[in-house]
């Protein structure tokens, strides 16, 4: 029951467009606007009586320049942070991190383990089957709007034992 979300990104232009006719400087300045894309966005319903859940996602970098996520937002939370798993010795700690840079041509996955979005403050639950607004911001103000699917811990289980046994291909 695997849905490739293939989704359609929308990228704002409006900053870059006005800042480039107002700056009049005299040279050559090319506005490149990363083509970005997300796919497999997904939210874990919140476990009883937790605080926090946890979103996954996939963001492409189809273009010549880098880009440097800022920020997430989800419709319906109070707050998204950006994790990133550590080792420290034995432990394994997460830590909120500022940014993550996506390289030109690149792709970062959130999974489990790894880079994840953390999530606090449900202003209703959420349930499976759902799909909820997720913003990502970026340093160059740019924004992708598109969403995300709200799944059960049961798939997602399911779907980190199938991306490990993809990952012998
Ligand atoms: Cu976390």
């Amino acid at each position: 029951m695997m849905k490739m979300l293939l989704i359609t990104v929308v990228i704002a232009l409006s900053f870059c467009f006005s800042s480039s006719l107002l700056a009049h400087e005299g040279h050559d300045h090319s506005h490149e606007v990363a083509q970005l894309s997300v796919e497999n966005g997904q939210v874990r319903e919140f476990l009883p009586a937790a605080e926090s859940s946890v979103g996954y996602l996939t963001i492409s970098n189809h273009s010549k320049v880098d880009a440097v996520l800022v920020k997430a937002t989800i419709d319906g939370l109070g707050r998204v942070e950006i994790h990133q798993h550590k080792h420290e010795g034995a432990m394994m700690k997460m830590e909120k991190v500022s940014n993550i840079e996506i390289k030109a041509h690149e792709s970062v996955q959130f999974q489990p383990g790894g880079l994840h979005l953390m999530v606090f403050e449900p202003q209703e639950p959420l349930i499976a089957g759902q799909e909820r607004k997720l913003t990502l911001y970026f340093k160059d103000g740019n924004r992708i709007f598109t969403n995300i699917e709200v799944i059960s811990l049961a798939e997602q289980v399911e779907q980190s034992t199938s991306a490990k046994h993809h990952s012998h291909h």
